[in-house]
């Protein structure tokens, strides 16, 4: 036998002892966390500390303290518009505290000083072929722009554990500024026939994001809102664990962040938007451009669960109740999109999703998503290159991962090192022969 014959043995003889060890064992205690949560990853061990936001089950996220709502009414907005300065939210989730408009548009001039993107990112974008995955190009932008960190040299000139937060918040607000350039030259060059559109001075973090992507307003208003609903969803999740992983073994910010990306690109996290509107597509394509019936949307998500697939953009680790991110972008389809044909769609899921899900008796929380939405709101604007929807998450969740890793360095936080057992300790434990 070869050497994947022979694996695919040990397999099969194996996964039943894990199974096993899930099922009927799942609550003996290892030490101070049981074995259910020793296999499945981690669920609900408080082993994370972090102050920039809060995911309460049943009440959602906190920014600082703040719900959504309060941060969209009470951070400072540039003239004339709905949405709140990014700036300022960065300065709210790195400091806690709400910023005046003068002090938001300061960092709104600070990161125009930062915002130039090194030529050698824009080329090595150019030599990926055009069909990669525009996450792959994201990631590979922001490891690739490494050589600039702060906090790298700063590393090699001589640590200091009491100021390696400066740095690392040089670095934050360096990568942090040039993330629109970068997403909207991935977006112009992949979808729009290779025309970037060059950045404009005058605009704030959203309004420039809007320009360079080549969109009208209102959607620079959208972008706004879309970077802050998706920062920061505590420090579990995929993209946020990874990026302060990372950083705990004192790698920078661009080491750090291109790994969160990474990881946001998995179908089960971020990626998750665009499966929503592909399933979606898949949907219509069905039913020869239709759109469905209540009856042809319980059949359709009936066959997606019994060909063992999920369904995206509902479910969560940690939530147990609608995803108030989900809400906060419906109420905005409700007053700016009612009659979107796509959001009849999407709010039609709302309708039944939930009880097949119920009914199925597996997912532990049976409601949507943030991911269950976006993607109608950017659909609507023109950006219908959905496989491109996990790139605006990630621009939007730098913001959170980034506060975080300053923070980690800023209390000096240790390099990050669960300990592992083997399978047959815990059979041992669990009393199994
Ligand atoms: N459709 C079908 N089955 C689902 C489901 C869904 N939407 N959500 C959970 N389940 C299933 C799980 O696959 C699991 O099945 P098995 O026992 O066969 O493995 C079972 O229900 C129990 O899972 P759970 O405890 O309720 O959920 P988890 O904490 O394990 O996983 C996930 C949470 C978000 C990954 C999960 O709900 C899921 O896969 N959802 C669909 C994908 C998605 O929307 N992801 C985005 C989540 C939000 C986010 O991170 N955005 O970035």
């Amino acid at each position: 036998m070869g050497l994947k014959d022979v694996l695919k043995q040990k397999i099969d003889e194996h996964r039943p002892r894990t199974t096993k060890l899930l099922k009927e064992k799942g609550d003996v205690k290892l030490g101070d966390v049981t074995i259910g949560q020793a296999i499945g990853g981690a669920r609900g061990v408080k082993c994370l500390v972090t102050d920039i936001s809060y995911l309460d089950p049943f009440e959602g996220i906190r920014f600082r303290g703040h719900t959504i709502p309060e941060v969209m009414d009470k951070l400072p907005r540039p003239d004339g518009k709905d949405y709140p300065y990014v700036e300022g939210f960065w300065y709210l989730l790195l400091t806690g505290d709400i910023p005046t408009k003068e002090q938001a548009e300061e960092v709104v001039e600070d990161f125009k000083k930062r915002a130039q993107v090194p030529q050698y990112v824009f080329d090595t974008l150019r030599a990926m072929p055009r069909d990669s995955h525009p996450m792959t190009m994201f990631s590979a932008a922001i490891v690739a722009m490494q050589r600039e960190s702060k906090f790298a040299k700063f590393y090699e000139e001589g640590f200091n554990k009491m100021t390696a937060w400066e740095p690392m918040y040089e670095d934050a607000c360096d990568l942090l500024a040039k993330l629109p350039e970068i997403a909207a030259y991935i977006y112009r060059i992949k979808y729009k026939g290779d025309t970037p559109i060059a950045p404009d001075k005058n605009l704030d973090f959203g309004g420039n994001f809007a320009h360079m992507m080549g969109i009208d307003a209102p959607y620079d208003d959208v972008a706004r809102m879309y970077f802050i609903l998706h920062s920061d969803h505590e420090s579990g999740n995929v993209s946020a664990h990874t990026t302060h992983l990372v950083a705990s073994a004192l790698s920078d910010a661009y080491y750090s962040l291109s790994a969160g990306i990474n990881g946001l690109a998995g179908p089960l996290h971020g990626l998750a938007n665009q499966e929503v509107l592909r399933w979606i597509q898949d949907v219509f394509k069905k039913l020869g451009g239709q759109v469905p019936t209540k009856e042809q949307l319980t059949q359709f998500l009936w066959d997606t669960l019994n060909s063992g697939q999920v369904i995206p953009g509902y479910g969560h680790a940690v939530l147990r109740k609608t995803d108030p991110r989900y809400t906060s972008q419906r109420e905005y389809c409700l007053n700016n999109l009612p009659d979107d044909e796509l959001f009849k769609v999407v709010s039609m899921i709302y309708e039944v999703a939930p009880d097949i899900l119920k009914e199925q008796g597996k997912a532990k929380n049976p409601w949507p998503n943030v991911d269950a939405q976006s993607g109608v709101i950017q659909w609507y604007y023109g950006l219908t290159e959905y496989d491109f929807y996990t790139v605006l998450f990630g621009v939007g969740r730098a913001i959170g991962v980034l506060a975080n890793i300053t923070w980690d360095r800023a209390l000096g936080y240790p390099i990050e090192r669960p300990k592992s057992v083997t399978t047959a300790m815990l059979e041992e434990a669990a009393g199994i022969e």
